[in-house]
């Protein structure tokens, strides 16, 4: 039997079934010793019933289409994979109480391209601000490919849009506090009583063992994944020279550097740096590259 992996505890595992039903199963003793720091919320495994004593185990790990890491705990060995199979990060950000931050935006989407994941943008409270404001500031980032999404849990524009984006797919819903994830979930799924943020927090409470994620399932497909460790995730492993792969407008000026190894600082004949006096590339997502090259040197030592 196989099944989906919602949420762990304490070497305790939610595992959905294609029915919709739960199970609570261990990893086998034989699986264990490899699979135990790998094992992670969203992975497919497969499930038997122990005879001896009722219990149900995991047998194996099927292979992953994607997976989000962050580094060990203080004192352990190299990486946690907070979730597996993830399909899309999903920002949210409010047009309004809070304002946007687009240095948190693009840190996000790095995360999500260094990790080989979709993302799209949603920014929500749209009614507080002039109408249009919204669309204006975010046709940058839709013109790099990242589906934009404009929405009011107020007026329901955009609900539809989004509903239809996270259908059938595995999605991280990521954002700052107080934009309104919760409430465009509740919109989207009346009764669901997702608490998107609140059960993450409650469940990680008073508890030694780090909850990395929670899969809440949607009544009509797909997933939600609440992932309080997404800020943890933060750039572990991005390796710096690779950071500017994770910028999509700067993929195609690479080969325009004529050093190979180039940081896009200070070299002389800089592709990204003659695209950002051109104009094609702009000022603060180039920021945003070089405070989050400075964060990566800091930490890359440590991996
Ligand atoms: N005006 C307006 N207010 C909204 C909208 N969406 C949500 N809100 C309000 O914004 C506040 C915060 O919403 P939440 O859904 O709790 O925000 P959250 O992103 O889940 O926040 P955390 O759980 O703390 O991460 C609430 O008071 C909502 O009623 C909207 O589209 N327009
Ligand atoms: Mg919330
Ligand atoms: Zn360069």
């Amino acid at each position: 039997m196989q099944g989906v992996v919602l949420q762990g505890t304490g070497g305790q595992w939610q595992v959905r079934l294609p029915d919709g039903t739960t199970r609570v199963a261990a990893l086998r003793g034989r699986v264990k010793h490899a699979a135990i720091a790998k094992l992670a919320v969203g992975d497919h495994v497969t499930l038997e019933h122990d005879d001896g004593n009722g219990a149900w185990a995991i047998t194996e790990i099927l292979p992953r289409r994607s997976q989000l890491a962050r580094r060990a705990p203080t004192g352990a060995h190299g990486e946690r994979v907070v979730v597996a199979n993830l399909d899309q990060v999903v920002v949210v950000f409010a047009m309004v109480k809070p304002e946007p931050n687009e240095k948190m935006l693009d840190r996000f989407l790095v995360i999500a391209e260094a990790n080989g994941i979709a993302a799209r943008i949603v920014i929500n409270k749209v009614e507080l601000a002039p109408r249009g404001a919204a669309a204006a500031r975010f046709a940058p980032y839709a013109a790099l490919g990242y589906p934009l999404h404009l929405t009011s849990r107020v007026t329901g524009e955009g609900l539809e849009g989004l509903h239809d984006a996270l259908r059938g797919r595995v999605s991280a819903l990521t954002g700052p506090s107080g934009v309104g994830k919760s409430s465009l979930l509740n919109a989207l799924y009346p009764g669901i009583d997702l608490r998107v943020g609140a059960i993450s927090e409650s469940v990680n409470k008073g508890r030694h063992t780090t909850v990395g994620a929670l899969m809440h399932p949607l009544p009509d497909g797909g997933y939600v994944v609440d992932t309080p460790g997404l800020r943890e995730v933060g750039l572990w492993g991005v390796p710096s020279g690779e950071l500017d792969r994770c910028f999509p407008e700067f993929v195609p000026v690479l080969d325009h550097c004529r050093f190979a190894d180039c940081r896009h600082l200070a070299e002389p004949h800089c592709g990204v740096r003659d695209a950002l006096a051109a104009g094609r590339v702009s000022l603060s997502r180039y920021e945003s590259y070089v405070k989050l090259r400075e964060e990566i040197a800091e930490t890359e030592r440590d991996w």
